[in-house]
């Protein structure tokens, strides 16, 4: 007779973790049973999300938003892409919470309370745009593996909190600096406690911004827990890696930061452009800093149908990492011709912009419009796939909608 097979300790943990509690006769548990209460998580209530979000991934969560769920000036919760490479930290109190400053270059180790970052230092609100390196990934051939983002992996909310740099500057910089590093209090899925789900950071430089953050409020509230509660570093126009959720510890480093995925091809691509496919060195790889201009159609959705008689209103954001949009188009021929679509200023540095326009369309058919944004140093988006790399990163082709006209 076949053995029965009973669930593995480690997984035993990580549905624990999920849960919140230990599951006390989880050892009873077959191979392959779901416990009820994983049965029944449903991320849309969890989350707070608009029931038309994404889920692309729920070990860890991964869930994106559709284009025209972002028409938003702001971007609220409910429309917010969640990004984890772990699992999120449970029974948080933020009372008992503290951010510790270390590091090589620290000129000392200094531990703050939540009450002490926001009475001892001075807050700022931004807005600030995060999109993850991995936004638009699906796209691209031979794929890429990770989660099969489109285009909905990208925010823009206004972020409470104090300047990085002022924290850092009442612990003390040594004159050797040159990163920062955070830890965070998110488990590794694989739940041992010495390895971390991700630990990156930013040159001095990007940290000493002053729009880099550490908030504990998005949009007037507290973060909600899936987006760092209750404290996280925020840093516009970069890789949203970069923006460490849950962060406990930053690291001041006299070198290149080194935790978990910083190297390989993590957050990496090619410095020089290479063939799809191609087999690329280590040291042939460059950390994604500022990211490349790009932009969304939110309004209307693709598919729409309109009347020959009426003009159609387009709508969206365009950002262009730590640059400005300075000109936007669009086209209703497949990029063989542009026209110019007025768009704002952004609200600070790193927010997004805003463009509309309204579009007459020639005669009754089948268009695709496209848009396409040009950043303040002339660079424009790709109107198909950019160059590729091992792990799809940086996919910034022209955002297109479907229009029906009758
Ligand atoms: N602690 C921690 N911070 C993190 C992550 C994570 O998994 N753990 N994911 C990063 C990545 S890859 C992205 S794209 C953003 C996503 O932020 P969001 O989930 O608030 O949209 O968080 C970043 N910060
Ligand atoms: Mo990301």
């Amino acid at each position: 007779m076949k053995r029965r097979k009973f669930v593995k300790n480690t997984l035993l943990g990580s549905m624990a973790a999920l849960i919140g509690t230990e599951i006390v006769f989880g050892s009873s548990m077959l191979e392959g049973y779901e416990p009820l209460a994983l049965q029944d998580s449903d991320p849309f209530k969890m989350f707070g999300l608009d029931k038309e979000m994404v889920v692309l991934n729920d070990k860890p969560w991964n869930i994106e938003a559709k284009a025209h769920l972002l028409d938003d000036k702001i971007t609220p919760n409910k429309s917010m892409f969640i990004r984890n490479n772990g699992i999120i930290p449970e029974n948080i109190d933020s009372s008992k919470w503290t951010l510790t400053i270390e590091g090589e270059s620290a000129s000392q180790k200094k531990v703050y309370t939540l009450d002490e970052l926001k009475s001892k230092f001075k807050q700022h609100t931004y807005q600030l745009t995060l999109e993850c390196g991995g936004n638009g990934r699906s796209e691209f051939n031979p794929p890429a593996k990770g989660n099969q983002w489109t285009v909905g992996a990208v925010s823009c909310a206004a972020w409470t909190g104090v300047r990085l740099r002022d924290v850092l500057e009442d612990v003390g910089i040594k004159s050797n600096a040159v990163y920062i590093g955070y830890h965070a209090a998110d488990k590794h899925l694989s739940l041992d406690p010495k390895k971390e789900p991700i630990s990156r950071g930013a040159p001095m430089e990007k940290a000493l911004q002053d729009e880099t953050l550490l908030a504990f409020s998005m949009n007037g509230e507290p973060i909600p827990l899936s987006h760092g509660y209750p404290l996280r570093l925020v840093a516009g126009g970069w890789p949203a890696s970069v923006s460490g959720k849950w962060i406990h510890t930053i690291s001041i480093r006299d070198k290149e930061h080194d935790g978990t995925k910083m190297k390989g091809t993590a957050y990496r691509i090619p410095c020089e452009s290479v063939a799809p496919g191609a087999e690329v060195k280590d040291e042939d790889m460059c950390i994604i800093e500022s990211m490349p201009v790009k932009s969304l159609i939110t309004y209307p959705k693709s598919g729409a149908v309109i009347k020959k008689s009426k003009k159609l209103s387009i709508r969206g954001h365009s950002w262009a990492g730590e640059l400005e949009v300075k000109k936007m188009e669009y086209s209703i021929d497949f990029g063989a011709t542009w026209q110019n679509c007025p768009v704002e200023q952004p609200a600070n540095r790193l927010a997004w912009q805003h463009f509309s326009t309204e579009i007459t369309f020639p005669k009754k058919g089948y268009y695709e419009v496209w848009a396409r944004a040009t950043d303040s140093n002339g660079v424009a988006q790709p109107m198909l796939l950019p160059g590729w790399n091992p792990k799809g990163y940086l996919n910034n082709a022209c955002h297109r909608i479907a229009v029906k006209v009758y």
